[in-house]
């Protein structure tokens, strides 16, 4: 078998610290409001918690990822960088950045250019995908910390391998398999998928 192998990495919580970094300048804009620590964090959308707890409180998390330089201060999640080097540079496989933006597109799309450039450096500008609807693309393995990717297409040609993150770790799936970070077996993954 010598066909290509294709992966797919999401951003916001997989490469791209999104929790830490919203959580950080939550607090600092927003100090006498409270907070959900991220040990509390459930649900994929961080605007549903706040919204819960007091609902002027998703207008106001909402505004923290809509400023400028949120998603180019967002910090490496561990070993990310290192790891789609590492899977850049193996034999047949093409690595892609597969990453939804917001639709406050002022700094957003551009943000997430210029922290691809600066961590994983210019040649992976060839690699982003920017999309709302990942079902559309085609790969053997999508690895993002969303529990549910859905879109117009019913049957997405990659397998989901769900990235653990703050808000999905207590979810209990046994059809989704899953990579608990950097440090687990992302090479087996891979090596799944040539067979
Ligand atoms: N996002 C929201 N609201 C939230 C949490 C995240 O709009 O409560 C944004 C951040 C990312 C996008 O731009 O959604 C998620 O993108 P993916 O990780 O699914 O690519």
């Amino acid at each position: 078998n010598n066909r290509r192998l294709r992966v797919l990495v999401d951003m916001d919580g997989v490469i791209a610290d999104f929790e830490g970094g919203f959580l950080k300048k939550f607090k600092a804009r927003f100090p006498n409001e409270p907070f959900i620590s991220l040990e509390d964090r459930r649900g994929f959308w961080v605007s549903t918690q706040y919204g819960d707890m007091r609902s002027d409180l998703c207008d106001k998390a909402i505004s923290i990822w809509e400023s400028k330089n949120f998603f180019m201060d967002l910090e490496p999640l561990p070993g990310g960088v290192e790891a789609l080097k590492e899977m850049s540079k193996m034999e047949n496989t093409d690595v892609f950045i597969c990453t939804s933006p917001i639709k406050h597109y002022s700094f957003c799309p551009y943000e997430k250019y210029a922290w691809v450039e600066k961590h994983l450096g210019p040649e992976f500008l060839e690699q982003i995908i920017l999309t709302r609807d990942k079902t559309i693309v085609t790969g053997d393995v999508l690895i993002d910390d969303k529990p549910d990717i859905l879109g117009v297409e019913p049957n997405p040609t990659w397998e989901h391998v769900l990235f653990t993150a703050c808000h999905n770790k207590h979810l209990e799936n046994p059809s989704q398999r899953r990579l608990l970070s950097w440090a687990d077996d992302w090479r087996a993954v891979l090596a799944s998928k040539r067979q």
